[in-house]
């Protein structure tokens, strides 16, 4: 069970969830599946259990094996799961009874998990529709096709795309109570982000670092919201190896957060110099980062679309980029024709929540909504792109990326010479990357940053280094 937030009525605002989709699906039953344990290299040596967001959101309970039916009359939700037996409690000590699990979910109906079988049978023969999301874990799969009599492979194309929408729209907006979860996350993660940075000296192993931070999580009883990237090698997006060693002269980039006790996650980038201070040309790189994030975070209010949001980012970071003489010609231009993502090739930011891409299993629909993804390089990247609505929690996180293999590429194919002074470019090849994160509030009036403040400037990152 839950322990954070005792002030919020969470039974209360588990059963408005559960009846605001349900009344906006409109008929027919909901089926809500729980995760089991999965496996590692054999049945009892499990992976750390991490429940699924949705059920998650409906629900609160971080158990295992469970199951939710709402049916269409208002209020009516049916947990289904099995005590636990006395081996159980011999193994693994007592655990919470379904009845307290229940309670604490605001449902009123408990049965034993076998039960499911009879009710979605009994709906299936008086014809009414069951909803359920598109599973991602074969166990789902498989449990999905047992429970509703289809084969396997047809499971995932019969998902509801109605009840997708109505889980992404009312998942998109943060409640208060979502809010305090992701900046009490972000607490944890801003000692981490400080701790790297005080420690990191020329001929450590990126691997110390991350036993560090993912400590820092571990001692305040918390998980990561993904593998933390922690690395010399920034221009590695998604670098999850900590072989490197640190050197001299050298940045290292680190991208990591804890997850809150409710299971929201917080999503920090920092990037910083091995030795304590900025070389002048990594500071001038450095800012250019940092009036690019400050430019998109700006930009952030009700209305605007994160596509905009990405667009402009991307003219700030081009105009920088030209002063620094990477860059050539009109950076508007440059940027319509996706010259600058040689340098950024990734989106701008994406939604924060349960999941650190928050809902990125419903697909494009939580962050497109209807419109297609853009086909140019850089912007087929783009995690999020629509209208931004306040409650909406996303990150900032541009980037500077010098990643040989794509700049051999472009420059040997002769892509957007008229913008790219490749020569100036090819010398930094060996730079790496620098990527600045943090996770903002949609707000009525514009856009809050969340959680206590992480060292940013250029000055403010050398004295967290200091030594
Ligand atoms: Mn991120």
């Amino acid at each position: 069970m839950h322990t954070a937030s005792p002030n919020a009525d969470w039974a209360g605002i588990f059963r408005g969830r559960r009846d605001r989709i349900r009344t906006r699906t409109g008929g027919g039953l909901i089926l809500w599946m729980g995760h089991a344990p999965q496996p590692r290299n054999y049945a009892a040596n499990t992976y750390p259990f991490r429940q699924n967001s949705h059920f998650l959101y409906v629900t609160g309970l971080a158990e295992p094996d469970l199951l939710l039916l709402s049916l269409p009359e208002a209020g009516r939700d049916i947990l289904f799961g099995d005590a636990a037996s006395l081996d159980d409690i011999v193994w693994t000590g007592p655990r919470p009874s379904l009845e307290e699990l229940a309670a604490a979910a605001g449902i009123d109906d408990v049965r034993p998990a076998d039960g499911i079988r009879a009710v979605l049978d009994e709906a299936r023969r008086q014809g009414q529709p069951v909803h359920y999301l598109p599973p991602y874990r074969h166990s789902s799969v498989y449990a999905l096709s047992r429970l509703l009599g289809i084969p396997m492979e047809e499971v995932g194309g019969r998902a509801s795309s109605l009840l997708m929408e109505q889980v992404a729209i009312e998942r998109s907006v943060k409640g208060p109570e979502e809010v305090a979860e992701i900046e009490e996350a972000l607490g944890v993660t801003g000692r981490m982000h400080r701790a790297a940075m005080a420690a990191a000296r020329p001929g450590m192993k990126e691997s110390e670092l991350a036993g560090l931070i993912q400590g820092i999580a571990l001692a305040a009883d918390r998980a990561q919201a993904y593998d933390p990237i922690v690395t010399v090698h920034g221009e590695v997006l998604h670098n999850h190896s900590y072989q490197n060693v640190l050197a001299a002269g050298g940045l290292v980039l680190n991208d990591s957060g804890a997850e809150s006790p409710m299971g929201y996650a917080s999503d920090i980038t920092r990037t910083f110099p091995v030795s304590g201070r900025f070389s002048p040309m990594q500071a001038d790189l450095y800012r250019a980062v940092l009036r690019t994030q400050l430019g998109a975070i700006a930009m952030i209010r009700p209305g605007v679309s994160y596509r905009e949001v990405h667009l402009g980012a991307c003219l700030v970071l081009a105009e920088a980029l030209r002063a620094l003489g990477l860059m050539k010609g009109d950076p508007a231009a440059a940027v319509e024709a996706g010259a600058h993502a040689l340098f950024l090739p990734h989106g701008i930011g994406h939604m924060l929540g349960l999941d650190v891409h928050d809902m990125e299993d419903l697909g494009d629909i939580v962050g497109h909504g209807k419109e297609k993804r853009p086909g140019q390089f850089g912007l087929n990247y783009l995690r999020l792109s629509r209208p931004l609505e306040a409650g909406f929690v996303l990150t900032v996180e541009p980037g500077v990326y010098f990643i040989p293999a794509l700049i051999e590429r472009w420059r040997a194919e002769g892509l957007h010479q008229e913008f790219l002074d490749y020569d100036r470019i090819a010398a930094l090849a060996g730079f790496g990357g620098i990527r600045i994160e943090d996770d903002v509030l949609v707000t009525p009036e514009g856009a809050r940053v969340l959680g206590p403040p992480v060292p940013k400037t250029v000055a403010e990152v050398e004295e967290a280094c200091a030594r």
